[in-house]
């Protein structure tokens, strides 16, 4: 598991480091499937299932409001930790204003360009430093990492982290998404180990 590229965490990096992951300085790209193409211009959010409207935000929209630039540590499900990746982008929490929550709604399934999708806990969804992220290290999102929009949840593993992210449908129960139907854990705390379903 060790190599060139992949290090044993030492000192101050093992403390950010959870348990059975390994440092990469890459930053590998995981897709499942073919890796869809939207112009940013054409990107929409949807926003349906438990909620008083349903709502469609605009590229434009997102843009218009306040952003945030974040530092933070990812951790894939496959053992890689990446330290320091810096994302920009529009805090779910600024977005959630404009969504009128229904008091029954528990969970939230994000839906992807493609058809991927990855299932939240409200408690895990709405925190202050989730973001819908469109730049990284400065630069668009290459579109490998989820551009020209991915939200990025960095308390959980990665996979929690959808990338070409088009829709958020509110539940009143849990639902499961892609790799969590395919025997990952439900939650994925990369602290607890949490990978697959039965751990
Ligand atoms: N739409 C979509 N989002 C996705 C995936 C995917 O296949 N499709 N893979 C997930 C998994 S398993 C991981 S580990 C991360 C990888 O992100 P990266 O390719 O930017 O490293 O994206 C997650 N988000
Ligand atoms: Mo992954």
């Amino acid at each position: 598991m060790f190599s060139k590229f992949f290090k044993k965490p030492e000192g101050d990096l093992a403390a950010r480091t959870p348990p059975g992951q390994s440092i990469t300085e890459r930053f590998p790209i995981m897709t499942y499937g073919p890796t869809p193409h939207v112009e940013a211009q054409n990107v929409r959010l949807r926003v349906w299932g438990a909620v008083e409207e349903e709502l469609e935000i605009t590229w434009d929209e997102l843009l218009a409001m306040p952003q945030v630039t974040q530092t933070k540590d990812l951790h894939c499900v496959t053992h890689w930790s990446r330290l320091d990746v810096t994302h920009t982008g529009t805090p779910v929490m600024e977005v959630m204003k404009r969504v009128k929550l229904l008091p029954e709604a528990t969970h939230v399934m994000l839906h992807c360009y493609g058809g991927y999708t990855t299932n939240l806990a409200l408690s895990d969804f709405l925190r202050e430093e989730n973001i819908f992220a469109h730049t990284l290290e400065g630069q668009p999102l290459p579109v490998d990492h989820g551009g020209p929009l991915r939200v990025v949840v960095p308390h959980l593993y990665l996979w929690k982290s959808p990338k070409w992210v088009s829709g958020m449908e509110f539940m009143t129960a849990d639902r499961l998404g892609f790799w969590e139907r395919n025997g990952y854990h439900n939650r994925g705390d990369p602290w607890k180990e949490q990978r697959y379903a039965d751990d």
